[in-house]
């Protein structure tokens, strides 16, 4: 695992900035680095930042999180309808405009090609907090989200560490080909693979009526994939580890599909998710869709 710094001294662009090398940023990200901006890349007001700071948040009164649907202009994970309320869902509403707007020109290949998925913010810290196993972040994982199937397409996100004083700390290990090199039969690829159409017909059959987006063989190994990884004691002792400190007011970018990653501290951090499509990847021969594909011996997608 290795992480670009983009500390420009100059300010995040690129100096000779063109479609070729924004196309070598996205095979980047697709190969598994992260890349990192030690300042904030994009506009976000400092009144904004001292808000969020400065409420109270507890475990009981978030759904894990407070997220935002851009697409639907929605706050979710807050109670309530006070000012406070309000004033959130403007600081979310401006911060998903502004990283929309800097990923559209950063990664300019992706930009109206990805289908945009939600924002959020987390505001408890991550050391010591008591979540179900599944939902634990402080163990390491790939991502998968059960009510978004991608059919192949990327899970790209952008973070940025809010807070003013300490780090947000980061687990990661080797690359997804070495992971599901190792871990992807035992977590039951074989199985998912060889799945007749009836079964996932009958699977899909809130898809068919519109419930929500039809899960391909992918979908299903992905989640099955997420939470092995989380209950496998062995890998979560065993796999070889390096440690990332992302700064205050760092941002970084990383397919989270691809890299496994586990937050162990940091409170106070922004995130915006990308869906990347298929059709839309610069370097597919990297994707977890691809290397999955080659370890079944058939298509996980179609
Ligand atoms: O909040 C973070 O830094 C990452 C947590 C995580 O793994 C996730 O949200 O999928
Ligand atoms: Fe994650």
């Amino acid at each position: 695992m290795e992480v670009r710094d983009y500390n420009l001294a100059s300010g995040w662009f690129p100096p000779e900035r063109s479609d070729a090398r924004a196309r070598g940023y996205c095979e980047l990200l697709e190969s598994g680095q992260i890349l990192f901006f030690r300042d904030l890349p994009f506009h976000f007001p400092a009144g904004d930042r001292e808000f969020l700071l400065a409420q109270k948040w507890t475990e009981s009164r978030l759904h894990k999180n407070v997220s935002y649907r851009p697409s639907e202009d929605v706050l979710r994970g807050v109670p309530g309808n006070s000012e406070t309320v309000h004033r959130l869902h403007s600081i979310m509403r401006n911060y998903s405009a502004q990283v929309i707007e800097f990923l559209g020109a950063f990664l300019s290949p992706y930009a109206g090609r990805w289908i945009l998925d939600f924002a959020s913010f987390r505001p408890l810290e991550e050391d010591g907090r008591a979540l179900p196993l599944h939902k634990r972040n402080d163990l390491l994982h790939v991502d998968a989200f059960p009510s978004r199937p991608t059919r192949g397409g990327r899970i790209l996100r952008v973070f940025t560490n809010l807070n003013p004083a300490k780090p947000r700390v980061w687990r990661t290990t080797g690359p997804f080909e070495t992971l599901a090199g190792r871990y992807a039969q035992d977590a039951g690829l074989r199985k998912i693979a060889n799945e007749s159409f009836l079964s996932r017909t009958a699977e899909n059959w809130g898809a068919r009526l519109g419930l929500r987006a039809a899960r391909t063989p992918y979908d299903t190994f992905m989640l099955r994939f997420h939470d092995y990884l989380k209950e496998n004691a062995e890998f979560q002792a065993n796999s070889p580890k390096s440690l990332l400190e992302f700064p205050p007011l760092a941002t970084w970018i990383v397919f989270t599909d691809g890299v496994a990653h586990a937050a162990m501290s940091g409170q106070y951090a922004m995130e915006q998710t990308f869906l990347i499509p298929r059709e839309a990847l610069a370097a597919p021969q990297h994707s977890p869709y691809r290397i999955l594909e080659n370890i079944a011996g058939r298509s996980l997608v179609s």
